[in-house]
């Protein structure tokens, strides 16, 4: 596994990765680093206020992200504006990197709206729940920067579950048969829900991707670097005209699967304790303080900037409009549709048996049967 940051902080060598960090060692590195590290503090921060959000009853449901931070700010940071996104629903940090207005991350999870936002205002598509469909989605839109003689990447997010989907190798067949620029990358944080990775499969999730014939690295996932470096390896390869990659980042989901999951059933505590010392932010901070990197006045703006986001977040989700009961048939369908049409219609006239009390509308009989 690759590594440049061990857990201590202290910067490895690293023949392979090196050449592609060397804007780290130029005169804007401590800015670079800096930038890193506020956003991972920030994502950090955005998803405990989720969390929060959501035991509070202000969202249905949340999947955090913790632990992940390196694995999708590192990567999320390597892309151009002009490269399209394709996730899951675990990468907020990914969506954040993208821009995407705070509050709209949180829309589908209130059960505000049916999808998040604009997926072509930041090229990124809205979340994908159907475990591995996104890849397939990213090798369409890669097959199309090809045909465009474009050279932009497209790139799939998704679990260390989702590469035992047909639907993930149905993909990785096809990038690899057209050469398409697609960059598979795997966020292995270790359990699909409550499978273990260790049952899934029994040589890397990397390797895999070798039995298609797609050039893969394996990376320490709680390393930002690294996670930087590997990215920018498979975004060169993509643009150059070399075809996908895969990039499996081993990282460790340190909460829950979603808010509706408790992994005390499933998983030992031990396991938990040996990964919290290998947290992403941790590791970024120890190298920070002994390289003069993470001073007062830098910790002290990375935590306003984390309150300031945490309160748009919250300002955003609290004061979004309840959603017409109706809105659920709207952007099913691009052009009308007479099935929906008769859904609809079936569904006001369901509602208008209801009064504004919420109760049933309409006579009752005696003793208030119908
Ligand atoms: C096709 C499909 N099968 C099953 C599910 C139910 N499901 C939701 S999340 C999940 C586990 C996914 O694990 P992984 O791919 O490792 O991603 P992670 O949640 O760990 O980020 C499953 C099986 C689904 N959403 N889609």
């Amino acid at each position: 596994m690759l590594q440049v940051l061990a857990p201590s902080g202290e910067r490895l060598p690293e023949p392979q990765l090196d050449p592609w960090l060397q804007d780290l060692d130029g005169a804007d590195g401590a800015a670079v680093l800096a930038g890193l590290y506020e956003d991972m503090v920030v994502i950090r921060r955005i998803d405990a206020e989720a969390t929060a959000l959501q035991r509070q009853g202000e969202l249905a449901l949340w999947p955090p992200l913790l632990g992940q931070e390196a694995a999708q700010i590192g990567s999320g940071r390597a892309l151009r504006q002009d490269d399209f996104v394709f996730s899951s629903y675990r990468e907020n940090g990914v969506a954040y990197c993208r821009g995407v207005d705070l509050s709209q991350i949180l829309r589908v999870w209130r059960g505000n709206a049916s999808s998040g936002w604009d997926p072509f205002a930041i090229n990124m598509a809205t979340p994908q729940i159907i475990i591995g469909a996104q890849t397939l989605h990213a090798v369409g839109y890669a097959m199309g920067i090809q045909f465009d003689g474009a050279d932009a990447a497209a790139v799939a997010y998704f679990g260390d579950g989702a590469t035992s989907e047909g639907d993930v190798n149905e993909a990785m067949v096809f990038a690899a048969s057209y050469q398409a620029p697609a960059i598979f990358f795997c966020q292995n944080n270790h359990w699909a829900i409550s499978e273990p990775v260790s049952l899934q499969s029994h040589i890397t999730l990397a390797e895999r991707a070798g039995g298609f014939g797609i050039p893969h690295l394996r990376v320490d996932g709680n390393d930002v670097l690294a996670v930087l470096a590997a990215t920018r390896i498979a975004l060169d390869r993509a643009r150059q005209g070399g075809g996908p990659s895969f990039i499996e980042a081993v990282t460790y989901r340190m909460g829950p699967h979603t808010t509706a999951d408790d992994p005390t059933r499933y998983r030992d505590a031990n396991e938990l304790e040996d990964w919290a010392a290998k947290d992403p932010i941790a590791r970024l901070e120890r190298h920070l303080e002994a390289t003069g990197v993470l001073d007062d006045a830098l910790r002290q703006r990375v935590a306003d900037k984390a309150d300031e986001v945490a309160a748009v977040v919250r300002a955003g989700v609290i004061s979004m409009p309840e959603p017409e009961a109706l809105d659920v048939f709207k952007h099913v369908y691009a052009e009308p549709n007479p099935w929906l049409d008769r859904q609809e219609d079936h569904y006001r006239r369901y509602l208008d048996q209801f009064d504004h009390s919420g109760a049933t509308a309409g006579a009752t009989t005696e003793g208030g049967r119908r």
